[in-house]
């Protein structure tokens, strides 16, 4: 058994509803290892099971969100039959499908593979202090868990295509003004930010929260007439659940809606 100090995810379970999972390899500037990547899975992979939790946030420590993969250890593996037999990080999925609701906050770098972290979370918090980029193009290779994906969703082909090709960092001025960050907070505060989106989350229905999350995701992945179509069947299904009676009842009757999460 590790102690807590040397737990590469601490986890932080909050009576609010939420938890917050903190990537703990400071000295490493949080370079995401394989057993860091599996441990952050693992974890919200429990928050998802545990019916107590609604949200989670997701952080780093110091000057680093996450300063990209883990260079060292991608670079023992030497082939491209190593790398392809291995699936090198085809696991990093596991964040992406996770179903609660998951807010990032962003106190430094988010580089490689930490921004592409960021970016498989649902809501980025940033502070002044945050800094984006997918710098894979001066080690040699390219983004290989979404960067050349997910980031020309969110900021456009022009600004992804020369964060891509030339390396550079986007500061959080220039990342929010590009749409990749929701909002940009003074240094030191960005953790409390995203707590308090994902506790304002964590107080509506768990359900509806989720339907809500894999609708405005599925718009990355489907054309506007499936996905207008895929939106109304969960609207509609909004209906065979409690809270939305209950939602609607509490209205009409101008009193607060008590939430079954069901
Ligand atoms: N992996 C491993 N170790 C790292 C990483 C990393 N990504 N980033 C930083 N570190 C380590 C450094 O080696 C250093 O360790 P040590 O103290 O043992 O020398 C320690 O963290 C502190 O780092 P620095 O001394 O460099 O700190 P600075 O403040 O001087 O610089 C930077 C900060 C600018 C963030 C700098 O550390 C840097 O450029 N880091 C690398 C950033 C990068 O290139 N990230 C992308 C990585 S590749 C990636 O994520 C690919 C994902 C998908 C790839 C798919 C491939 C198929």
């Amino acid at each position: 058994a590790f102690s807590s100090s040397e737990e590469l995810v601490l986890v932080d379970r909050r009576s609010s509803g939420i938890a917050v999972l903190t990537l703990n390899r400071p000295k490493a500037l949080n370079a995401l290892s394989d057993s860091l990547m599996r441990a952050l899975a693992e974890k919200l992979q429990q928050v998802d099971a545990d019916a107590a939790l609604k949200a989670a946030v997701v952080t780093g420590t110091g000057k680093a969100f996450a300063a990209g993969a883990d260079i060292k250890e991608m670079n023992s593996r030497s082939s491209y039959s190593d790398v392809r037999h291995d699936n090198m990080l085809a696991h990093w999925s596991a964040v992406s499908s996770i179903r609660k609701p998951i807010v990032a906050a962003v106190g430094g770098f988010a580089l490689g593979g930490g921004c592409e972290l960021a970016m498989s979370c649902d809501i980025i918090i940033a502070s002044q202090a945050a800094k984006f980029g997918q710098p894979e193009i001066k080690l040699g290779t390219i983004p290989g868990v979404g960067g050349t994906q997910r980031l020309i969703r969110a900021i456009g082909k022009s600004k992804a295509m020369e964060l891509v090709l030339t390396g550079e960092m986007l500061s959080a001025e220039e990342a929010e003004k590009a749409g990749l960050v929701s909002r940009v907070v003074p240094v030191g505060t960005e953790l409390d930010a995203a707590v308090a989106v994902a506790e304002k989350i964590a107080g509506f229905s768990t359900p509806v929260a989720q339907l809500a999350k894999e609708c405005v995701n599925a718009s990355q992945e489907m054309s506007l007439a499936e996905g207008l179509r895929f939106e109304r069947h969960l609207f509609h299904a909004t209906w065979g659940l409690e809270d939305r009676k209950e939602g609607f009842e509490a209205f009409v009757a101008k009193r607060s809606p008590e939430w079954k999460h069901r």
